[in-house]
């Protein structure tokens, strides 16, 4: 895959690809927020609604980085992020983005090709054999049903050149493609300005991370944010998501220790409406999908978010650690009982031979994995492409 100038792959997702640069907004000096902590207070006034500026174009290429932004006046509860020089991003070159993919998948894919290297030792495809592949195949966490279906593929493929690993390999990318081709949404943004995401998730799943993943890639895409603290329950919780935003040029909204993160998904929108920013990204603490109350406190984030904002959460994001496996597909399907979940960050995709959970909640869940985590970097985040993905898991080199 060549990928010369062309424009980043969130930019090519976003649907936007034009030349323009985006032009830095003012930042208005922050207006004093309230603090946090009342869960049901009045909404405060509402901005007029600005008229709302044609969607800016956006450069064309993933490193026209916007004009740095100016330092911040930090206010309690709400403050603008201080003006990093972009210069703390690895600058290291870039490699191009199907071979990225191909190293973060390398121990899924590297696993997989070896193991089905050492059941093909017949030349005929044998009930054995089959039994054996299958196996592998549950072993790189596809699941029994995907595994079971994979199966019937590969007994079903024409080995015309014999029975060749590649041969089988060919197979099985086919069989993944198809199968993850019918869920596949792009991550994309709404015409709705702001556009809000919630980000929900089991502890340690990559949440704070991948919300400054996003808002560094939407930052490159010429896109403002406001990151939104709603993670009030680890003390160093709002530190951390704030060195990220730092990092990724978003505007931060934070939140008192033990505060409402209803209130602080609250002034994040309330910040990005009179800012006009484009994106608001809300943490929330992480949480067990059994624990019942956590999950009430996610739908009155939801409700709290949508009071506030008709249509918002445009998007609720699920972060699934690619390494805890099949444990992933129970916490998909209970968070998705508890709120809305729209799209799948499947995080840590480089540190497991167990790729192959994608697959289960795509064919299981039917909930899109729209974003996977191949990384601890900022850059370490793509947009989730099922032809791309089925290739760098069983495609040759
Ligand atoms: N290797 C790798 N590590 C990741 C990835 N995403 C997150 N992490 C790491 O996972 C750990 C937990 O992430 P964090 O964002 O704090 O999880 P949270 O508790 O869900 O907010 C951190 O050490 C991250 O660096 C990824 O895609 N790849
Ligand atoms: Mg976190």
């Amino acid at each position: 895959m060549s990928e010369g100038n062309k424009p980043s792959f969130f930019q090519r997702l976003l649907g936007l690809g034009d030349d323009k640069p985006k032009p830095e907004e003012p930042t208005p000096p922050p207006k004093k927020e309230p603090p946090s902590e009342a869960p049901q207070r009045k909404p405060p006034e509402k901005t007029p609604a600005k008229e709302e500026p044609e969607r800016e174009r956006l450069p064309k290429t993933a490193n026209a980085k916007p004009a740095p932004r100016r330092k911040p006046h930090p206010a309690p509860g709400v403050s603008e992020t201080k003006a990093k020089p972009k210069t703390s991003l690895p600058l290291e070159p870039k490699r191009s983005w199907f071979a990225e993919l191909r190293h973060g998948l390398s121990r899924t894919s590297t696993a997989l090709s070896d193991n089905i290297a050492s059941v093909l030792t017949k030349r005929k495809l044998d009930e054995e054999t089959l039994d054996r592949l299958e196996e592998v195949l549950i072993k790189a966490d596809l699941g029994v049903a995907m595994a079971a279906r994979m199966r019937a593929a590969i007994a079903k493929g024409r080995y015309e050149r014999g029975l060749t690993p590649e041969a089988v390999r060919e197979v099985l990318a086919a069989e993944i493609a198809s199968v993850l081709e019918p869920v596949a949404q792009p991550f994309a943004l709404s015409t709705a300005r702001p556009h809000v995401f919630l980000v929900v998730g089991v502890n340690g799943t990559g949440k704070t991370t991948s919300i400054g993943k996003i808002a560094w890639h939407l930052r490159e895409a010429g896109r403002t944010c406001v990151i939104g603290a709603g993670d009030t329950f680890r003390a160093a919780a709002g530190e951390q998501l704030e060195t990220w935003a730092q990092r990724a040029g978003a505007d931060f909204v934070s939140s008192q220790s033990g505060g409402d993160p209803a209130a602080v998904a609250f002034d994040a929108v309330s910040a990005a409406e009179s800012r006009g920013r484009d994106v608001v990204i809300v943490d929330t603490a992480g949480r067990l999908h059994t624990q019942g109350h956590l999950m009430e406190e996610l739908r009155k984030i939801h409700r709290v978010i949508a009071q506030r904002l008709p249509g918002a959460p445009h998007e609720v994001l699920l972060t699934i650690d690619a390494t805890t496996g099949q444990n992933g597909l129970q916490q998909a399907r209970l968070f998705t009982e508890a709120v809305d979940v729209t799209g799948i960050v499947l995080t840590k995709l480089d540190g497991t031979a167990k790729g192959g959970i994608a697959l289960a909640i795509a064919h299981e869940l039917r909930i899109p994995v729209k974003l996977i985590g191949i990384g601890e970097g900022i850059e370490d985040l793509r947009p989730f492409d099922p032809g791309d993905f089925a290739r760098a898991l069983f495609a040759a080199e």
